[in-house]
């Protein structure tokens, strides 16, 4: 695939977790032998998020990430600096995938959104590229 094809691809990557349930209610599983496709170093959750609040607006160097909205429904936008595509999350049983250097951005949060993310490694800021322009710079 030459990297023109590959640029306009579609961005998302859906991975569907099966749902355990029996009379007592749902259970969901998620590691790597499970469709995370890498191993969970790391897990936290964005939930209480106020009316309007736009997150995220950044891309990783080389952290893989999966988003799951456990919880409620939003949106995550990708953006691979030539196509930008909405991507509705609104199931427990859902993942999407957050490959290093995918510029995302989170809104129109439920009151009731708890978005739940798996990443690959540690927390580390010098890890992030929170603007748009030096994004657009590292992916040419
Ligand atoms: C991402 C999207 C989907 C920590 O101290 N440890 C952590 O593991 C995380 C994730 C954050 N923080 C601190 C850093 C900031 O002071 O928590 C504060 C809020 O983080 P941030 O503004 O980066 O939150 P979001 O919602 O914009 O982005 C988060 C993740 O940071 C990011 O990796 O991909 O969710």
């Amino acid at each position: 695939m030459d990297k023109l094809s590959k640029k306009n691809m579609e961005l998302s990557r859906l991975i569907e977790f099966s749902l355990m349930g029996d009379e007592r209610g749902s259970l969901v599983a998620m590691d790597s032998s499970l469709g995370v496709p890498f191993k969970v170093k790391r897990a936290y959750f964005i939930f209480d998020t106020k009316k309007g609040v736009v997150r995220g607006c950044h891309a990783h160097r080389s952290l893989h990430q999966v988003a799951v909205c456990v919880s409620g429904s939003c949106n995550i936008i990708l953006d691979n600096g030539v196509v930008r595509e909405n991507i509705i999350m609104n199931s427990p049983i859902i993942g999407l995938d957050l490959p290093p250097m995918l510029w995302h951005e989170m809104n129109n949060f439920s009151d009731d959104c708890i978005l739940l993310v798996l990443a690959s490694d540690f927390y580390d800021e010098s890890e992030y590229i929170r603007s748009y322009e030096e994004f657009l710079s590292c992916i040419k």
